[in-house]
């Protein structure tokens, strides 16, 4: 019924699994076979700055989920087609907007058929004419709580990138586009060195400071189309797509000379610390769990020969 071809590009989906999202306009989707009435909801929405997409024929609500990536949707009850009950039971099937907000935007008055509307994947019932100050505040307050729920579910605190799952399975998203585009992809582990020491010696709080400029440091070097994930402790995972191993080596040997002239200041002196990584590139090795696998035995490999080094 909703099929369509799948187009939202994993580049945004990293990207908004990378915690950038947060400086990103609110993104509303306006499902409505009323022209007359989509064009003045998005008025009322685009006043408050919030960025929308309007869809007239239902049948075509996962294909602009898949577009445009919304925060929220925006669902009328009666349309030709596809009523707005139906669209919302296949929205829930597909698990990625699982937890995507639909609130109901509809004339309908009667309660009995409200709630029935909302025990099938609404999160809200708006009713027409709407109240324009309410219609924002609902949306902006239903936003909020959803992106703060995603940021929890998806990154870690600490470092704000990606955390252990969300990074693995953002990999393999990943080397399917690769895989399906044709080209390299490599994955990298890289592991702070003797850390076990940096905690013993100046205490845990300075430990974190030193994995966050570790942090830091990916994220202002690495491309937005790259992975950076928290994979473990002091022990990250680095997802390059379109990157041979003697590029990956390159670009990764640079950040990790970088990282050893990183002074990190404590009372009124300051110590330095090093990293090690490993590269295993595809497609050389099929599949995330094998690209993981043969980086990290890259990366002791790095560590077997003495550390601060990058092994390809
Ligand atoms: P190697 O060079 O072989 O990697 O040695 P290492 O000492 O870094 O390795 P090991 O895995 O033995 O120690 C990692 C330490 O990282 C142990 C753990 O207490 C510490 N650690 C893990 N997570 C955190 C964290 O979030 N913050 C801080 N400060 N320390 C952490
Ligand atoms: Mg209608
Ligand atoms: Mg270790
Ligand atoms: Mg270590
Ligand atoms: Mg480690």
């Amino acid at each position: 019924l909703l099929e369509g071809t799948p187009s939202h590009t994993i580049v945004e989906h990293i990207l908004e699994l990378n915690e950038r999202q947060d400086q990103e306009a609110y993104r509303v989707l306006i499902v409505e076979d009323s022209k007359t009435a989509s064009h003045l909801i998005r008025r009322t929405l685009e006043e408050n700055q919030i960025d929308t997409k309007i869809v007239n024929d239902p049948r075509q609500t996962l294909n602009a989920l898949r577009q445009f990536n919304p925060d929220l949707i925006l669902m009328d009850m009666y349309m030709p087609n596809c009523t707005g009950v139906e669209a919302a039971r296949i929205i829930r099937q597909h698990s990625e907007f699982l937890s995507t907000p639909i609130v109901y935007l509809s004339g309908e008055t009667n309660v009995a058929l409200q709630v029935d509307a909302m025990r099938l994947g609404g999160d809200h019932f708006l009713t027409k004419p709407f109240n324009p100050v309410f219609l924002n505040a609902i949306v902006k307050s239903k936003i909020e709580r959803y992106r703060a729920l995603r940021r929890t579910m998806y990154n870690d605190s600490l470092t704000g990138l990606l955390n252990h799952s969300s990074g693995k399975n953002t990999l393999d998203m990943l080397l399917s586009s690769v895989a399906h585009d044709g080209g390299f992809l490599s994955v990298v582990m890289m592991d702070i060195d003797h850390f076990k020491q940096v905690n013993d010696t100046y205490g845990h709080p300075v430990g974190d400071q030193v994995i966050r400029s570790l942090s830091w440091l990916l994220k202002q070097r690495l491309r937005k189309q790259d992975i950076i994930c928290r994979y473990g402790g002091e022990e990250f995972l680095i997802g390059l797509p379109h990157t041979d191993a003697e590029n990956a080596f390159a670009i990764m040997n640079r950040i990790r000379q970088d990282f050893s002239q990183i002074r990190h200041p404590v009372d009124d002196r300051h110590f330095v610390a090093t990293a090690s990584g490993g590269i295993a590139t595809y497609p050389l090795y099929q599949n995330g769990d094998s690209l993981i696998k043969a980086a990290d035995e890259a990366l002791y490999q790095a560590k077997r020969d003495g550390r601060n080094r990058i092994h390809a």
